[in-house]
């Protein structure tokens, strides 16, 4: 297959003969259950499932027989992907439409290792801002570094949206066992007033840092987020310029616009191009989490990060977690019609890892059009959402039980527990199997009969089970099974980007909501704008001022 980009010829996905073979055996395995395949072989529980830089895949409870994994491994073959992986390893310019490398792989490659972009090694650099982050971070966490009036940092507030937000609260969140205690640290995205006001009110400024997060450092939401805090912090501080320097650092690309913002280049940590932003997570992005976790432990992170990356590289892709993964995904999403994946982390500690999977998936493989800019005539990226476990069990998992539409599932747990109590690790894990055995193999209504449940009641108890879920299991939430763990997904997002033929690695919509309110704002602002939008927003625009200058109060208190 020749290489990817906007010119080269890639053969129709849909006519292809890999795709119509599945089609065909789509329509011969109509009507087989779960139930006889696990019938039909004992093994099966075993069989399908693969290891790989510590994480254990079930994917034996997948509407898949030995034939379709066959042939969706024919798929990526005739795909290219394991070609078209070697080239995003090797620093080429797979993000065609910003001729970019895709480089994250890179931020966690092992000093030594040599990675080229423009002829230029590119992981000694990744290192030295690693060093850098690290020593920062040593001297906040040991408390050398002081805010202005020689007080020690207490707390530490990362400033950032998207990609320059989601990945460190994530990994905080995630990490939170390893953290700091007696340190206090938040994020602050939404532009929403309320967002930067809830997370300083209790604040003392003279023991605050503020890590200002931006790729661009253009971004409306942080850049006025970080105003916000500037002002904030020198009202508290005796309005002295000079406190900029000890309470606000910042990781960009864009050293010119941090000068501009009054932060120290100094004090600035730096990432590069070829580093999406939600794909950043373990860049610069991720000071939040050093200063949090420690260099130490962001370190084990990253060397998750890397076994997966490499259990990617070279296991065979029958035995590759995120190769199938990505298969399955496409499996379901393309030939069942399925139009979500539900990710069901048992871990408290995981609770924002869904949202973070969301922008991660659905940035990635929201596009519409090929390579070569034509329409696609598939279905591609499905929409990604979850909760943690077992508190998603009392509310949603009732449709995806008996609802009328097929939601493959990820469940992930841990065999350890971080916070041992009594006996209730097992039963968080008992869950787990109870949930993915229940969907699987439902409840017949001769099972619903036999417990003596009255004809009329029986058809509303009947689950008919047949519902998809893979099992991801580590032994322990630890930095580096949250580093496989995303890397697992990550290319697993890769794959499924590739078969589709479409740039994972741009985000044109985003850019687009990022131009689109700025026309808005002084049609808010002005004393008599020229309204000049569709009848409907032209009315909202005016009930909003309305509203908003109305001090009578049109809403009751
Ligand atoms: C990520 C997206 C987007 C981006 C934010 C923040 O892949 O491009 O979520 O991360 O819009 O951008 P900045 O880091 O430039 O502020």
């Amino acid at each position: 297959m020749a290489a990817r980009g906007p010119t080269a010829a890639v053969p129709s996905l849909a006519a292809s003969t890999p795709w119509q073979a599945l089609r065909k055996h789509h329509a011969a395995l109509h009507g087989t259950t779960l139930r006889e395949l696990f019938k039909r072989d004992a093994k099966r529980g075993e069989r399908l499932t693969a290891e790989g830089a510590g994480l254990y895949l079930d994917y034996s409870k997948n509407l898949v027989t030995d034939e379709t994994l066959g042939l969706l491994l024919k798929l990526a073959r005739a795909r290219g992907v394991h070609k078209h992986a070697e080239a995003m390893f090797r620093g080429e310019p797979i993000n065609v439409t910003e001729k970019r490398a895709v480089l994250h792989v890179a931020l966690r490659a092992p000093k030594g290792t040599r990675i080229e972009v423009d002829g230029k090694d590119v992981v000694p650099g990744v290192h030295d801002v690693l060093d850098r982050m690290a020593a920062f971070s040593d001297k906040v966490r040991n408390g050398e570094w002081k805010g202005h009036s020689g007080k020690r940092i207490r707390n530490v507030i990362s400033v950032g949206i998207g990609g320059s937000d989601l990945g460190p609260v994530m990994a905080y969140e995630a990490l939170r066992d390893y953290s700091r205690r007696d340190m206090t640290f938040r994020f602050v995205s939404n532009v929403d007033p309320t967002d930067f006001v809830e997370a300083v009110r209790d604040l003392d400024a003279q023991e605050t840092l503020f890590v200002i997060c931006s790729k661009t450092f253009t971004t409306l939401e942080t850049l006025t987020n970080a105003h916000a805090a500037r002002d904030w912090c020198l009202q508290q501080l005796g309005g002295d310029e000079a406190a900029v320097a000890r309470h606000f650092v910042a990781v960009s690309t864009n050293a010119e616009e941090v000068r501009k913002f009054g932060i120290d280049t100094d004090n600035m940590f730096g990432f590069w191009d070829w580093v999406g932003g939600r794909y950043s997570m373990d860049s610069a992005i991720g000071l939040s989490t050093m200063l949090a976790v420690g260099p130490e432990h962001f370190h084990g992170m990253l060397a998750g990060f890397h076994a997966m990356d490499m259990h990617f590289r070279h296991a065979p892709a029958e035995k590759n977690l995120p190769m199938l993964m990505a298969l399955l995904s496409i499996w379901y999403n393309d030939f069942f019609g399925a139009q979500t994946v539900a990710v069901l982390p048992y871990a408290q500690y995981l609770k924002r890892f869904p949202a973070y999977l969301q922008q991660l998936t659905m940035e990635s493989n929201g596009k519409h059009v090929t390579l070569q800019g034509t329409h696609v005539d598939y279905p591609t990226g499905p929409i990604y959402w979850g909760e943690p476990g077992t508190n998603g069990q009392h509310s949603f998992y009732q449709l995806i039980h008996q609802g009328t539409r097929l939601i493959p599932c990820d469940f992930i747990g841990f065999c350890q527990p971080l916070n041992p109590l009594h006996d209730q690790h097992d039963l968080l894990m008992a869950n787990v199997f109870a949930q993915s055995e229940a969907l699987a193999f439902g409840k017949t209504l001769q099972q619903v009969r036999a417990e003596g449940t009255p004809a009329w009641l029986a058809p509303h108890r009947v689950c008919e089970g047949n519902r998809p879920s893979n099992t991801i299991l580590a032994q322990r939430l630890t930095p580096f099974a949250l580093g496989t763990l995303v890397a697992l997904y990550e290319h697993s997002v890769f794959v499924q980007g590739t078969i589709w033929d479409i740039d994972s690695f741009d985000q044109w919509g985003v850019e687009l909501g990022k131009q689109l309110a700025k026309k808005v704002i002084p049609q808010l602002q002005d004393a008599h704008p020229r309204l000049d939008h569709d009848g409907s927003t032209n009315a909202l625009i005016r009930r909003y001022r309305q509203w908003r200058d109305d001090k009578g109060g049109a809403t009751p208190s």
